[in-house]
């Protein structure tokens, strides 16, 4: 028993989650993401452009289609890349299925990233890893100017709302609100907002608490829950109202939710908070999703006080096609979703 646990110990002191961009604009947030500081994780980057994949610092590199697409990208073409990933599959999914939770990065609407996004997300999941597929989606001026990257992003959102379990889409015409900063600013506030997203779920599962969320709770919770979403609020131990507010209202992500809703909550925070604000937090978030039937709480309180407590929520339920149509909305009268009615 003793000489399992040691073995335990020593695999465990290993990664436990890994963070793969797939494509120009999902291994440039992975970039960012590093930056940021990912401990406890560990970085790939998937392309079939060979100068792109070696430009960005990650630990490990993987080069799709070196034979057929000769290390030059696909040219817009998922379908090239879903049969060099399929040629790819046996080794990138040894490489991948080893970790406990892989995020995977991806900007829909080129060929790369829109091929591999769904599809190593749906390999994954025949595995022990959970993925979690993060989509960026184009801004509307590209959907409206090229067919190419509409069918991309259609096709790959498609596919990855059939897929259920989580998915975390965040489309750049949200980002409008911070309009007046250069693109690479723009780009560089939402990838912190997703470095925090990472964050709290690694954290979650990898700090052992009070009221404890293990891996095992995760899967259990998202395999009754049909298409869910991660959220994630911070604001001051005084007003868990507002701390609601943040996780629900405030973030880039794009979801609709379904009345069947569920909800995984988990709180971080500091040895002053109480069972009070508990109870609100939980009340709060429980009324505005309308009452779910499936609950969960989890709490993480550290030794000493903090002002500042942290939620993050998977909520369950999503609407199917909700994420297309909010792309819509933030598009206008789109095509895409005139096509997918
Ligand atoms: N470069 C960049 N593009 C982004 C970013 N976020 C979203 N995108 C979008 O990502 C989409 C996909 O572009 P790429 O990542 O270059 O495409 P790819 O996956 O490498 O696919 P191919 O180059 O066509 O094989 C574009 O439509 C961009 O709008 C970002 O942070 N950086
Ligand atoms: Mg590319």
């Amino acid at each position: 028993m003793d000489s399992d646990l040691a073995a335990w110990a020593r695999r465990t002191s290993e990664p436990g989650f890994a963070l793969v961009g797939l494509g120009g604009a999902g291994s440039e947030a992975v970039e960012d993401l590093v930056g940021l500081g990912s401990p406890g994780v560990r970085t790939f980057a998937v392309n079939t452009d060979a100068r792109h994949l070696l430009r960005i610092p990650v630990e490990e590199r993987i080069l799709l289609g070196e034979r057929t697409l000769r290390g030059r990208g696909s040219g817009g073409n998922r379908s090239v890349v879903l049969d060099a990933a399929a040629d790819g599959r046996e080794e990138i999914v040894r490489r991948l299925s080893k970790f406990e939770i892989v995020f995977l990065l991806a900007g829909l609407g080129g060929g790369t990233g829109s091929a591999l996004l769904p599809y190593l997300a749906s390999e994954l999941r025949k595995t022990d890893a959970l993925p979690v597929p993060i989509a960026f989606l184009p801004f509307r001026i590209e959907l409206e100017t090229n067919s190419e990257r509409r069918e991309n992003v259609h096709a790959a959102l498609e596919e990855l709302e059939s897929l259920g379990g989580l998915l975390l889409a965040l489309s750049n015409e949200k980002l409008r609100r911070f309009e007046a900063l250069p693109l690479h600013r723009v780009f560089a506030v939402r990838n912190a907002y997703v470095h925090a997203l990472v964050q709290s779920l690694v954290d979650m599962i990898d700090h052992p608490s009070q009221l404890n969320v293990d891996l095992a709770s995760l899967k259990g919770h998202l395999a009754g829950s049909g298409l869910s979403t991660l959220l994630f609020g911070e604001y001051h131990i005084s007003d868990p109202e507002r701390l609601v507010d943040q996780a629900l209202t405030e973030g880039l992500l794009d979801f609709g939710l379904d009345r069947e809703s569920s909800a995984l909550v988990h709180l971080d925070g500091g040895s002053n908070l109480t069972l009070r604000t508990l109870d609100q937090v939980v009340r709060s978030m429980r009324r505005r999703l309308g009452e779910p039937r499936r609950f969960l709480l989890g709490t993480r309180m550290r030794s000493e006080p903090r002002e500042v407590v942290r939620l993050t929520a998977v909520i369950g339920g999503l609407r199917a096609g909700s994420v297309q149509a909010a792309i819509g909305e933030a598009a206008g009268a789109s095509p895409l979703v005139a096509r997918s009615r």
